[in-house]
């Protein structure tokens, strides 16, 4: 009598601390996120210059090789209807022109500093710094 006392006890405890346990054993591990890339935006209107626009939004950004070294950028000049393009000031890449709403990407696999310009709006600029991690 007494060792089913003890095994009905043992059993209760066991079941208790399943049921605790249990949720947290279900939950997904925490994922570690993983960053790729980062976007930039071609700003509306861009193919027309006004003083002190930052055209490629963000104008400057830093990445870290391995983390985030896929730039995207995006042509969102909607209302202006207009293409713009992604070259290289030193000619190490080049995108075609872009229409609103289409991306180009490049991925950076040296550290440095990277400046770029919009081939048929010089006034559009923008520097990427490669970092190493
Ligand atoms: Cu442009």
């Amino acid at each position: 009598m007494k060792r089913v006392l003890v095994a009905v006890i043992v059993a209760v405890i066991v079941v208790a601390t399943a049921m605790v346990l249990a949720p947290s054993l279900l939950m997904p591990r925490e994922v570690k996120q993983v960053i790729k890339e980062v976007n930039i935006i071609m700003a509306d209107n861009s193919y027309k210059k006004y003083p002190d626009q930052e055209y490629f939004r963000p104008s400057e950004i830093t990445v870290v090789i391995g983390v985030n070294n896929t730039v995207v950028w995006t042509n969102k000049d909607i209302t202006g209807s207009a293409l713009h393009d992604v070259t290289s000031d030193q000619d190490l890449f080049k995108s075609s022109l872009l229409a609103p709403n289409e991306s180009w990407s490049y991925t950076f696999s040296e550290p440095g500093e990277y400046k770029y310009h919009c081939q048929p709006h010089e006034w559009m600029v923008g520097k990427v710094i490669v970092k190493k991690k």
